[in-house]
């Protein structure tokens, strides 16, 4: 893969699906009207967006009745799979590629564009208050947002929709930090299949330095291998980041969400980022909303290099 790329692919998916709130579509428009294009512009990229925010309306089914207790599956498979494609082409020319969401549902998408494209090298990063591990059984919710790393692993098991998922993660180069709202099943999971996770338990423990640092030394100990970073905002804490579909207290400050971006981009094997669950609707009032559409942004820059001397 290519460590320092010069071009980034900026893909919208104003998509709620994934959750039962609205206003997460809204995500994207409110982060391009706050002028992350050419904030990132101005970092000295060269950025591919083309204008559009797909809605991916088209892909909606007429009827979508749950399976089981799952809520909108075909219409997230499918959006999932577009994802995965708009990825994957842009991650095959040698870009990297950033997609602001959305609900966290689409993770499945552009990880699956990452490994298809760089295979089982392909280290991910999921911060997150949330493990969204679970499976289409463990599910208590169905909120298919709560799901997608199972389909990475192949230990969804076959559902309508999600056919075309190719299972190329290596549990091996998973690794979470932020978590501090883990279903018990999911507990179970990431048990079963020794999955390394730095909680907030961790974070206070070691500090994000050391953590960042064991996390990379885990999954990527050379420093040679490509990072798709997945950023859930709700990972932050919620007087940080409160316009947010599930806010759970006790998260990462400012600093802390930031330094993950800055030592990532350190490393220089960043190829993928997304930023999501960015609900512009929600929060107590307009700067609430306002404060977390900048953090978005500004988690971006950083990640794209902006606090590297
Ligand atoms: C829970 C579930 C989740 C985000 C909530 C919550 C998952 N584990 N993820 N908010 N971003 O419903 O599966
Ligand atoms: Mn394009
Ligand atoms: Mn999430
Ligand atoms: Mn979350």
């Amino acid at each position: 893969f290519i460590k320092s790329p010069s071009s980034v692919a900026v893909l919208g998916v104003s998509f709620s699906g994934g959750q039962p709130k609205g206003g997460v579509d809204e995500g994207p428009i409110r982060m391009i009207e706050h002028g992350i294009l050419d904030q990132i512009k101005d970092l000295g990229w060269k950025v591919d967006h083309d204008g559009r925010l797909d809605h991916y309306k088209d892909l909606e089914p007429a009827e979508d009745p749950d399976i089981g207790i799952l809520k909108r599956p075909r219409y997230v498979g499918a959006v999932s799979k577009a994802v995965s494609e708009a990825v994957e082409s842009h991650a095959r020319q040698g870009q990297m590629v950033l997609t602001l969401g959305g609900d966290h549902s689409i993770g499945l998408g552009t990880v699956s564009g990452s490994t298809a494209v760089y295979g089982e090298d392909t280290c991910l990063i999921w911060v997150d208050a949330h493990a969204d591990i679970n499976t289409p059984d463990s599910t208590d919710s169905g909120n298919l947002h709560g799901c997608p790393i199972s389909w990475m692993l192949g230990i969804a098991g076959k559902v309508e929709g999600f056919e075309w998922v190719q299972p190329r993660l290596k549990p091996s180069n998973l690794v979470y930090i932020g978590l501090r709202d883990v279903d018990p099943a999911e507990k179970r999971i990431l048990r079963e299949h020794n999955i390394k996770a730095f909680s907030m338990f961790e974070v206070d423990k070691y500090g994000i330095g050391k953590v960042v640092e064991m996390a990379l030394d885990h999954v990527n100990p050379d420093r040679t291998k490509p990072i798709h970073l997945s950023f859930d905002v709700d990972a932050l804490d919620p007087s940080v980041a409160p316009a947010t579909g599930t806010p759970v207290r006790g998260g990462l400050t400012f600093r802390e969400g930031h330094y993950i971006c800055e030592a990532i981009a350190e490393t220089k094997c960043l190829v993928a980022l997304d930023v999501v669950e960015v609900n512009p609707l929600l929060g107590s009032d307009e700067a609430s909303w306002q404060q977390t559409v900048k953090i978005g942004c500004s988690l971006v820059r950083s990640a794209l290099g902006e606090t590297l001397l």
